[in-house]
């Protein structure tokens, strides 16, 4: 038969998937789990017929350059693909596949947690309940802000904006978003979503704040200093999306200085650190934290795996791999 592909594997993917993997093609995977240097990932794709990287990887103009002829397909295990260049891949007849549409639901519900968890004190509350040191029933105690009732403005109003904007309905909000395309008439109205053509107007205008857009050249610091500014005052940012889409220094000033309410954050700008000034926040019930579990969930991760192994047998088939993502979407 056909030589099976060389499918070089960064991190350590769920048993199953390895498994199927290994079934499948030559894959070369990484037990130990440690993420590889940029010198053991060009030495490793001298002769790769596949590279399937994660978020923990650098995917950059370098290492494409450095690759060996063989490599032809670089297919993401992740939806955001911001940190592989894929202008350079495409530059060298390299295709870059994602994992489109199976993290949606999941990163719905982890946003929907932060949205609940910051405004009615989740952490703080579990921290008292768990330390022992409650001091009984008040009625003006821990007491939170309702989000029935309130404005949600989602940034993005892609798959996962979309399934946010569900299930905020439900949660009694209205629904106001901003996206670089209006949505047609139809999923709008569906969705009881309002349309804000400026970002500007709406963050003025909104109780919580929502980031749902890729990490693109063109959102690094779309809620720059400036744009922070117009938030009301009293009001929550959440972000599952990419730390550096929001400022976050300037973030974290308007939050000590209570001119933003709070914030709950997924990702962060200089990832796995943290800032200590947000650790601090913390803290001070200001802010919840998490790092980086929008998408962590067992069944998740297999469908992540199931979505890579199918676009690289249909790429290696000579079919058209269904998760393209072409440069020009970056
Ligand atoms: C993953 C993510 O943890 O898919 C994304 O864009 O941010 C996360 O769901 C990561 O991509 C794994 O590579």
């Amino acid at each position: 038969g056909k030589k099976k592909p060389l499918v070089i594997v960064t991190r350590k993917l769920p048993d199953v998937v390895e498994t199927r993997m290994r079934e499948l093609f030559d894959a070369r995977l990484n037990e130990d789990d440690r993420p590889m240097s940029q010198a053991d990932l060009v030495a490793a794709l001298q002769t790769a017929d596949v590279l399937v990287p994660t978020i923990t990887d650098r995917i950059d103009a370098a290492v494409i350059a450095q690759a060996g002829p063989d490599l032809r397909l670089i297919a993401n295990f992740g939806t955001g693909v911001d940190h592989i260049d894929v202008e350079a891949a495409s530059a060298r007849n390299i295709t870059v596949t994602n994992t489109l549409g199976v993290l949606t639901e999941d990163t719905a519900d982890m946003t929907m947690a932060l949205m609940l968890a910051v405004p009615r004190r989740l952490v703080e509350g579990a921290k008292v309940a768990a330390s022992g040191s409650w001091p009984g029933w008040s009625p003006t105690w821990m007491l939170g802000n309702r989000i029935a009732g309130k404005r949600l403005g989602i940034i993005g109003m892609g798959r996962i904006g979309q399934a946010v904007a569900r299930r905020a309905k439900a949660f009694g909000m209205s629904i106001h978003y901003h996206n670089r395309r209006r949505l047609s008439a139809t999923v709008e109205d569906g969705l009881e979503a309002t349309y804000w053509e400026s970002l500007d107007q709406m963050l003025a205008r909104m109780d919580v704040v929502s980031v749902h857009c890729p990490r693109t050249p063109a959102t690094y610091h779309l809620l720059s200093a400036r744009r922070l500014k117009l938030m009301r005052a009293g009001a929550y940012l959440v972000n599952t999306a990419r730390g550096e889409i929001v400022d976050e220094a300037t973030l974290i000033k308007l939050i000590e200085s209570g001119a933003i309410a709070g914030a709950g954050l997924d990702v962060f700008e200089h990832e796995p650190a943290i800032n200590p000034k947000l650790r601090k926040l913390a803290d001070a019930g200001k802010v919840v934290l998490l790092p980086h579990m929008g998408s962590a969930t067992l069944e998740g991760r297999i469908d992540m795996g199931e979505k890579v192994i199918v676009n690289i047998r249909n790429f290696m088939d000579g079919h058209r791999p269904p998760d393209r993502v072409l440069p020009t979407a970056v």
